[in-house]
């Protein structure tokens, strides 16, 4: 049987890509904005229905770059379920994280929690939209205006996502795009920052160009961030194709939700918060009622070759460069521990069959029959200990 990984990258069929690659070895212009890169970023802003966007060679360096763009500094209220980026991008900045827990149903920041994290160190917000779950982006903007913070979108599984008003990447000061291998939209490796004025988009890149704004003029300690030609051309053959990709994306999670809906145990994440989905992963909670435990389930699925993975497990404030600090403190994550044990992400992307999404559930369903049968009233015990 062929193994199912967790995501697998869409690709246009490559004799497409062929006339985009004699264009670049004719011209010689292999990066330092060359004219895809320049078509790509129009594109992109029209697709998505944002004013300004700045290509990067990934997401992290965006991250990095979006915090030096702002000149965000002391400490920044962030979430831990996340992919350690996210926390790391402070870090390389000299920021201090401080983590907050996150809302039960959509596992993205508690904004209720925020203001209880607020010092006067704190300076902005980082939070993410996770698994492309739009964050409740009025209440954390109502907070950043009463305390005068900026808020830094981490919009790494959010392409194409669009909340009540439009697309999510409008919202807050900054919004960072991945456009790794793993991701909706991808250029083998890259990412972006989506701003909403010219003057914030000239300031990023000279950011990603060393500080660079003319041949003998440096104004920063900028990074080298610029996206390639070879990924830029990928990336607007990829955009031709994306509705597609999402088109087929929509149809395994579909699929999953009517074989997994109801299976006792399974907890499936409520997609409403999205006027339009990109449906990015496909994230299920294992709770007690399913009988076996999350790392079970995962082991089960791993020995019939389906390669699911836990994002986000461990949590982030649980890694060594983390785990001192006094928000990383279990008692103040208690709904981020639990999401963290309990998740798993099944294999979601264009080209995974019915049959693979029918054999996951199968998978599932099975094991959920075979349960221990336990005496309800330690099965009670269960629940009250979760
Ligand atoms: N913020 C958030 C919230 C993020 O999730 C991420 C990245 C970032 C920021 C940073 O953005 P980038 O700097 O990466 O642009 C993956 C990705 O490497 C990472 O981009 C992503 N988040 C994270 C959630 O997942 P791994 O270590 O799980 O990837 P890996 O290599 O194990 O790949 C997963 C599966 O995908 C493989 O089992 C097989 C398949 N795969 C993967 C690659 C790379 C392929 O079929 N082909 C491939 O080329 O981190």
């Amino acid at each position: 049987m062929n193994p199912l990984f967790v995501t697998r990258p869409a690709l246009p069929p490559l004799g497409e890509f062929i006339p985009y690659l004699e264009q670049i070895w004719e011209r010689r212009v292999l990066t330092n904005g060359g004219p895809f890169h320049a078509q790509l970023e129009g594109e992109l802003c029209e697709f998505l229905g944002v004013k300004h966007l700045s290509l990067f060679s990934n997401g992290t360096i965006a991250l990095v770059t979006a915090l030096q763009a702002l000149r965000i500094t002391g400490e920044v209220i962030t979430t831990p379920f996340s992919f350690v980026a996210t926390a790391h991008s402070l870090l390389w900045n000299g920021i201090k994280p401080v983590f907050v827990d996150i809302d039960p149903e959509t596992l993205n920041i508690d904004p209720s929690r925020i203001e209880a994290a607020i010092t006067p160190q704190t300076t902005a917000i980082l939070p993410v939209h996770c698994y492309g779950h739009p964050c409740d982006v009025d209440a954390i903007q109502k907070i950043a205006d009463t305390y005068g913070l900026r808020v830094i979108y981490d919009a790494a599984h959010a392409f194409g996502v669009e909340c009540h008003c439009g697309s999510v990447l409008t919202h807050g000061d900054l919004s960072v795009l991945s456009f790794h291998a793993t991701k909706v939209f991808n250029t083998f490796e890259g990412g972006a920052i989506v701003c909403g004025d010219a003057k914030t988009k000239q300031r990023i890149d000279h950011l990603k160009n060393f500080g660079f704004v003319d041949e003998v003029t440096v104004v920063a300690a900028g990074i080298n961030g610029k996206m390639n030609e070879f990924s830029a051309a990928l990336g607007l053959l990829q955009l031709k194709g994306i509705g597609a990709a999402i088109a087929s994306r929509r149809m395994v999670d579909a699929r999953y939700r009517e074989g997994l809906g109801h299976i006792p145990g399974i907890g499936l994440l409520d997609r409403s918060s999205a006027k339009r989905s990109n449906y990015a992963y496909f994230p299920i909670l294992v709770g007690p009622e399913f009988g076996f435990g999350r790392d079970e389930l995962f082991d089960e699925l791993r020995a019939r070759s389906i390669y699911a993975r836990r994002y986000f497990y461990p949590l982030i404030s649980e890694f060594p460069m983390y785990r001192t600090l006094p928000s990383s403190q279990r008692s103040n994550l208690p709904v981020a521990h639990r999401a963290s044990q309990q998740v798993i992400c099944l294999p979601i992307y264009p080209d995974l069959t019915v049959d693979d999404v029918d054999l996951v559930v199968s998978v599932i369903a099975r094991m959920r029959a075979r349960r221990p049968q336990v005496a309800a009233n330690e099965q009670t015990l269960t629940h009250v200990s979760l």
